[in-house]
């Protein structure tokens, strides 16, 4: 292009450039996070062209080189020129910040959202992108290398096929990460495809020896979505409730279905993205079945005219459910920018769902008559575990803060200096108690397995000695009660043996932890602790090793001779104080992994723990074999 800029063009090239100088500002982030990000946008682009009806095919293939290929089947960018800024439209989609929508309008789009950015800040951030056009029987090409243009937008044959293919490479001078996960994408393309109905979302991946491929197809929408989540929870009755209906520019759209656990799944969506923290959306959802149930009840008389009402958080006790809107322009809140804040939302979702409900259940009144059953239950549990914690906080006050006798607690005052190991079994815990830094480190042992909170309700997870014993060792109290301010050591520490039964309490723990306390996974205070699973010895050497793959190599350097011993350890036991300490617990040479989670994943994290935790042995086996690496969730 050389002597072809002009002003026009100089703007262009230094709103990109602002885009490379402050990537963050944009896509959020330059980790893998970012990296992904990308992706969703460009997919954005396509599924909207879904939601205005010309598309139902969006195919995402990951190529060897890790660049990125989505093809849609939609109407294709239109290829003419754009007379304000002399240049094609495609070029303006891929140049101009903030560019999505320009042309036709009506509506909803799923780009421009939460992070709707647009392709060109995908274009700023690519060592190279390209763009194929697909149109009235001619393809059409275009490339850039790092935002800017290498050609103008050039006719390049013939094609039978209708649509746009776009392919980009991230940029490896911005991102710190450039490898994408196939998982990750699976995930989040599988919610897209359950977020928007009919639509088939393809994704490939093309870098391994065999290619590997996933379909996600569902006609029922958010429906199927529910099916899906519920799928090893033992649904209450067999119907997925759905309501479905517009108020003004409000879209909106909610599936629901009970199951026999006892902890609620809601999650909603605004635009197809997803609000961790709920908003509007959710509290007019929440308003409208509090209601709807009540009444019912009432009716019914299921609620005798002496009964108090059921509480939200009776009638949601065991319930999962999608809310899903589409709103002309979304305003997000709060800190992250993940909390819905338009107005007019809760008053649409609390009509449709109020109005559809109230008729479902008049048409099945054994459905109904399920539900509000199982809300008195949980009615009368919440009474019971009131009443006991109601108890507990009465003794506290009284006789100052009890703490639990297996406890053995360090000195240090001041929480941030502060760390817990809950350690397994008595014996480790004595070896844990005699190796400790007793200023910072206080120890919990625990006597065999914990309970599964899965499986319980309230009342019984609170007269649980090792349950009770952890609560108050904290200090936050749980659920509505948590506080985190009041957290007595800033480092939870999980040790248990390095086998199958230590990774069971692990995630029995971990399951308390996330159902109950989830701020502290949240906030990053939880970690496991990591004791080796070898001991080298070579004549004066010594070295514990972590795990497999290093003891190949350990091997490799000193040589695989007759000299070496080699120690397996099966448990934490089968170590005196003094390794346990250097190899464990000293914060000079330990190894901790903190335990994180992704708001954004909740739906998957829940299913994830259901799956290893729930009642049915098949899936749980099944999981544990396929998915050995779901200490994803965890890092350094
Ligand atoms: F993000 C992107 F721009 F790179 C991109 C856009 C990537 C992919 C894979 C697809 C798309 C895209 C855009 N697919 N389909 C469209 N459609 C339009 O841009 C379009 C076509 C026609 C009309 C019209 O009013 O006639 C309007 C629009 C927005």
């Amino acid at each position: 292009m050389g002597s072809e800029y002009g002003a026009e063009q100089i703007q262009i090239l230094e709103g990109l450039e602002a885009v490379r100088k402050r990537p963050g500002m944009y896509i959020g982030s330059t980790s893998a996070k970012g990296l992904h990000h990308l992706v969703y946008e460009i997919v954005d682009n396509a599924v909207d062209e879904a939601l205005a009806g010309y598309c139902d095919i969006i195919d995402v293939t990951i190529n060897e080189d890790n660049s990125i290929t989505v093809i849609d089947n939609g109407r294709g960018i239109p290829i003419g020129i754009n007379k304000k800024k002399g240049i094609s439209s495609v070029e303006v989609v891929f140049t101009i910040l903030h560019a999505g929508g320009k042309f036709g309008g009506g509506g909803y789009k799923v780009s421009g959202g939460l992070h709707g950015v647009g392709a060109s800040v995908v274009n700023a951030l690519s060592e190279w992108l390209t763009v194929e056009i697909c149109i009235e029987g001619k393809k059409y090409f275009q490339k850039f290398e790092r935002g800017k243009p290498v050609n103008k937008l050039e006719e390049i044959g013939e094609s039978t096929f209708r649509g746009t293919t776009v392919t980009f490479l991230p940029d490896k001078e911005i991102f710190e990460e450039t490898v994408y996960d196939y998982d990750v994408l699976k995930q989040r393309l599988r919610e897209m495809a359950f977020l928007t109905k009919n639509i088939k979302i393809i994704l490939r991946d093309k870098r391994g020896e065999e290619v590997l491929e996933k379909v996600f197809h569902y006609a029922g929408g958010i429906k199927e979505y529910v099916e899906y989540l519920n799928h090893h929870k033992d649904p209450l009755y067999p119907d997925i409730i759905y309501c479905e209906g517009q108020r003004d520019e409000v879209y909106v759209e909610v599936a629901l279905q009970h199951n026999g656990t006892y902890s609620e799944g809601v999650y909603s969506f605004v635009n197809n993205i997803t609000t961790p923290e709920g908003g509007t959306h959710l509290a007019g959802f929440k308003n409208a079945i509090t209601k709807t149930f009540n009444d019912y009840a009432r009716s019914m008389k299921y609620l005798k005219d002496s009964d108090v009402n059921l509480s939200g958080e009776d009638i949601r006790e065991g319930l999962t459910a999608i809310i899903s809107i589409k709103i002309p322009d979304p305003q997000f809140e709060g800190q992250t920018k993940q909390k819905l804040g338009n107005s007019e939302a809760r008053g649409a979702v609390d009509s449709v769902v109020s109005e559809q409900l109230t008729y479902f259940l008049e048409l099945n009144p054994q459905v109904a008559r399920m539900i509000c059953e199982k809300s008195v239950l949980a009615q009368r549990a919440r009474d019971a575990a009131r009443k006991a914690r109601d108890l507990t906080r009465r003794k506290t006050a009284l006789e100052g803060m009890s703490l639990p006798g297996k406890l053995a607690d360090c000195s240090e005052k001041d929480p941030s200096k502060c760390e817990i190991y809950i350690v397994e079994g008595d014996s480790a815990g004595g070896s844990a108690k005699t190796a400790r830094s007793r200023a910072t480190q206080a120890i919990l042992p625990l006597r065999g397995k914990i309970l599964n909170v899965e499986k319980s309700r309230l009342d019984k997870i609170l007269v649980n000695n090792e349950i009770k014993a952890m609560i108050t060792a904290f200090g936050t109290g749980i659920s509505d009660d948590f506080d985190v301010s009041r957290l007595r050591y800033h480092k939870i520490i999980i040790m248990t043996d390095a086998d199958v039964d230590g990774a069971h309490i692990s995630t029995l723990l971990l399951t308390f932890f996330y159902r109950f306390m989830p701020e502290l996974i949240k906030q990053g205070h939880v970690y496991l602790a990591q004791p080796p699973l070898f001991k080298v010895e070579k004549n004066k050497y010594i070295r514990y090793v972590y795990s497999d793959e290093e003891l190949n190599l350990v091997l490799t350097e000193i040589g695989r001779d007759g000299n070496n011993k080699i120690q397996r350890y099966k448990g934490l036991g089968e170590m005196d104080a003094e390794q346990l300490w250097e190899t464990t617990m000293d914060p000079e040479r330990r190894i901790l992994l903190r335990v994180t989670m992704d708001p954004e994943q909740s739906s998957e994290i829940d299913v994830t723990f259901t799956t290893l935790m729930g009642d049915k042995v098949e899936p749980r086996k099944e999981f544990i074999e396929t998915n050995a690496k779901y200490v994803k969730y965890l890092d350094i």
